[in-house]
């Protein structure tokens, strides 16, 4: 247990304020993770998956109406609604509180509050955060235990600090019209009632790991972004380290993991996960930019993962994962997803917990944002430093989005202020993973625009200020985009493995070991300087997908001013500058 005078204190409050059966404070011991995962079977919370297939591994459904984020209920509670600025649904906090405190009073009466004690990053980096939540769901315990360190290590680490972030998620009745997810930046407090979906209520990951350390990171002078790390290692044996942010679903994991091409894998490349999710970034004692992945596992979407696609992934959830919202094989107690293979089963039942036959049944048998939370040390290609306190050097940063036009499949900014132009107008088309239309492109800045936990001027202002700091050991700033189509709809870029291609030009880029073209938007490769030997992509499509369309980018600027005017006159001047340049270099 722990003597900590404000942990008690707030444990007291939630006791008092919800009204559990009894508490469980999670020490993190197999005895009782054991236990815990024989309750939720026998609730019927967990079915208990095939052991000798899939060893430790559980199958969860949520609610029929409680399977995404749900950004349109998700609120930044602060002082004043400026500090949560134009993109963020704000609330006031005191009148939040009470409204939440009244949704979540008695609510785990008959039930028992769990008490999660985690860490964010390795016990006792630098870069670690240590936060606490109570829940009432075994589901969200035993997904904890994977996705961060949990247990009595970290009270011990904690001491008498009152530095650690509050966290309370209520089940209550699953009531969508009363579903809240809330962060109150000020207090270091994240409640979410009403959901029982990964995204709303493993609050360390996007509640605490962005939302919440984006504000810290600010206030500290660090970073909390939306972005995997991997490491690369050359035939030379040197690992260069990258960070890469992308919306929600469009193949972080996969690039995290990736397998490199045969004939870069003879030549002795090798790719190391770090993180497919979140980094946070400080600069290091030598100057440079050092990032950790504050997570201990993944909470990745399952649809599309398949031994072709991802290897690694799939083979991360061999063993002691859990998975939600896929379909249940009958046939032999296993999990089916779209895209895994061509053999769905014909005993099968679909994530909405129906009876499906996956032979013939025109339904889906996984929801497309199911999932699967997997422990990082499953993944074949984790980096041997994963639990590093020190954290990884950055060389190059990149962002990236699912565009089928307009962005070529790789440039380079022409200094750190342009990059962060790049990122605050990234866009995207929108997927499955949040609740609302698929497809429609959207702005999304730095991939951050669901997860900054502050106004988005002063987080483009932090980025612009990080860069002046770091100076000439600033990493390079890129953007990618994998997803280019050709006139029928089919993407030109082969992706997956071949990334490993655009990241090996990126790294070259970074070493001054190769020239590019100078265009109005940046560097862009010489096509020659993409290697596609033995892949199907002619140098014709190649050259295409670099190239800068002018007239889609006089439309990007229009777009861009249109998204720019949300922010008013807070939007940093420099990115005004840019904005302006780039119709300079489009126009001449
Ligand atoms: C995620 C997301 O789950 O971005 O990582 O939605
Ligand atoms: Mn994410």
């Amino acid at each position: 247990m722990t003597d900590n005078r404000s942990v008690l204190k707030w444990l007291q409050e939630m006791k008092d304020l919800l009204n559990p059966d009894e508490v469980i404070l999670i020490d993190g011991s197999q005895g009782q993770l054991e236990k815990l995962r024989e309750k939720a079977c026998n609730s019927g919370e967990m079915i208990k998956l095939n052991e000798e297939k899939l060893p430790g591994c559980y199958l969860h459904r949520t609610a029929i109406n409680d399977v995404a984020r749900v950004e349109d209920r998700t609120f930044i509670c602060t002082p004043t609604k400026d500090e949560a600025g134009p993109t963020n649904n704000w609330r006031d906090p005191e009148e939040m509180y009470k409204i939440l405190y009244g949704i979540a009073k008695n609510s785990y009466v008959g039930r028992t509050m769990y008490v999660i004690p985690y860490s964010m990053g390795p016990i006792g980096s630098l870069h670690s955060k240590i936060g606490i939540e109570v829940t009432d769901s075994i589901y969200v315990v035993l997904n904890m235990v994977i996705m961060t360190r949990v247990g009595q290590k970290v009270l011990d680490a904690l001491g008498q600090s009152e530095e650690w972030v509050r966290g309370l998620h209520a089940r209550c009745n699953i009531d969508e019209s009363q579903r809240y997810i809330c962060h109150f930046p000020q207090d270091n407090t994240i409640i979410s009632v009403n959901s029982g979906y990964g995204g709303n209520v493993l609050l360390g990951k996007k509640c605490f790991a962005l939302r919440i350390a984006s504000y810290l990171g600010q206030k500290e002078g660090w970073m909390a972004e939306h972005m995997l790390i991997l490491g690369i290692e050359n035939k030379d044996g040197d690992v260069k380290y990258i960070a890469a942010a992308f919306p929600s679903a469009c193949g972080k994991t996969n690039l995290a993991m990736l397998i490199p091409p045969k004939e870069y894998k003879e030549k002795g490349y090798k790719v190391y996960c770090v993180g497919d999710d979140i980094a946070w970034m400080r600069i290091g004692e030598d100057g440079r930019l050092w990032a950790i992945n504050p997570e201990n596992g993944f909470f990745g979407v399952a649809p599309g993962t398949n031994a072709k696609s991802n290897p690694n992934a799939l083979e991360s959830t061999k063993s002691e994962t859990i998975f939600t919202n896929v379909a249940y094989n009958l046939d032999d107690n296993t999990v089916w997803w779209e895209g895994l293979n061509s053999n769905p089963p014909k005993q099968g039942v679909n994530w909405k917990g129906e009876a499906w036959d996956g032979t013939s049944s025109k339904e889906k048998g996984a929801h497309p944002n199911s999932r699967f939370t997997a422990p990082a040390k499953n993944c074949p290609c984790i980096s041997p430093d994963f639990d590093s306190t020190k954290g990884f050097p950055i060389s190059a940063i990149i962002f990236g989005g699912r565009r089928a036009k307009t962005t070529p499949l790789v440039y380079q900014s022409f200094n750190w202020n342009n990059g962060v132009f790049i990122g605050s107008i990234m866009a995207s088309e929108t997927t499955a993973a949040s609740s609302g239309k698929v497809g429609v492109v959207r702005h999304d800045p730095m991939a951050m625009l669901p997860f900054c936990g502050y106004n988005m001027s002063d987080y483009f202002k932090h980025w612009i200020d990080i860069g002046k700091k770091l100076g000439e050991k600033a990493p390079k700033i890129f953007n990618v985009n994998w997803f280019r189509v050709d006139e029928n709809g089919e993407f030109i870029w082969p992706g997956f493995g071949d990334n490993l291609r655009v990241l090996d030009w990126i790294l070259k880029r970074c070493d001054e070991k190769i020239d590019a073209s100078v265009t109005p938007i940046g560097y862009v490769p010489n096509p020659e300087d993409i290697n596609i030997d033995n892949l199907s992509i002619t140098k014709e499509s190649l050259g295409k997908i670099l190239k800068v369309d002018k007239d889609l980018w006089q439309d990007e600027i229009k777009k861009t001013k249109e998204f720019y005017e949300k922010f008013g006159e807070s939007l940093p001047k420099e990115l005004i500058q840019e904005l302006n340049d780039l119709e300079d270099r489009l126009n001449k």
